[in-house]
């Protein structure tokens, strides 16, 4: 409703800035280009019902998505890699293959050479500078991820990527128990919480449907997960 509501108020500026007289039509044109492209474009953004405000709620108030029943298993809980300043790196967590199915990736965390910008202690990586890198799975049943060390911070403008597949992912995305069109209209994407204790935020994803996977620019080490509210 709230990405409806933004988009109608976005439609009824553009269809204001048409109607006022204004010396530039040139102008006005372009103005109200961007506006619908802008709308249009936060169709396809979980995350971006309202720019300035990332929502914000506690767990309670989340549907986290689950793993299906006959998910095949993953190969690890937990994976480290070294990133290094000046080297790109790709860590990824698979399914394990069992029988004819599985063998594809769960999660895949890409970051590149350039990527790297400060410590937790807010010292800022030279190139050549590493640092070890974890992600866990929290919780085997849910699409739920540590990264550490927390509070690692990734350059705004050569952010790290996060890959996440749902196509394990039990079908009955809003956990109403029973799979409908609800389930396919569920609006779900990547959720962060700095701590255990705090609220979790609304993190702007890109959802691509074919390859049923959710996609993120990762500015800073902390908890994410799968979720819709
Ligand atoms: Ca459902």
């Amino acid at each position: 409703m709230r990405v409806f509501a933004w988009f109608a108020a976005c439609f009824e500026r553009a269809v204001t800035e048409v109607a006022a007289p204004t010396s530039s039509i040139a102008m006005r044109i372009r103005r109200t280009s961007t506006l619908l492209a802008a709308a249009a474009l936060c169709t396809l953004l979980t995350g971006c019902d309202n720019p300035a405000q990332p929502k914000q709620v506690p767990g309670n108030e989340l549907t986290f998505i689950r793993a299906a029943e006959d998910a095949p298993p993953l190969t690890a809980n937990q994976v480290q890699v070294w990133a290094k300043a000046g080297e790109g790196r790709r860590v990824v967590i698979s399914y394990q293959k069992v029988g004819e199915y599985g063998g594809d990736d769960c999660l895949e965390f890409k970051i590149p050479g350039d990527a790297l910008w400060k410590r937790p202690d807010g010292t800022v990586f030279q190139k050549g500078d590493s640092i070890l890198i974890t992600i866990t799975v929290v919780d085997p049943a849910l699409f739920n991820f540590r990264f550490e060390p927390s509070g690692l911070q990734f350059r705004s403008d050569k952010p790290a990527e996060l890959r996440v597949s749902y196509k394990w992912a039990d079908r009955d995305f809003n956990g109403d128990g029973h799979e409908d069109n609800d389930d396919a209209r569920f609006n779900f994407g990547f959720w962060k919480q700095e701590t255990d204790a705090s609220d979790w935020i609304r993190t702007g994803t890109v959802k691509d449907v074919d390859l049923e996977e959710l996609r993120a620019d990762i500015h800073g080490f902390t908890k994410y997960a799968m979720a819709g509210a």
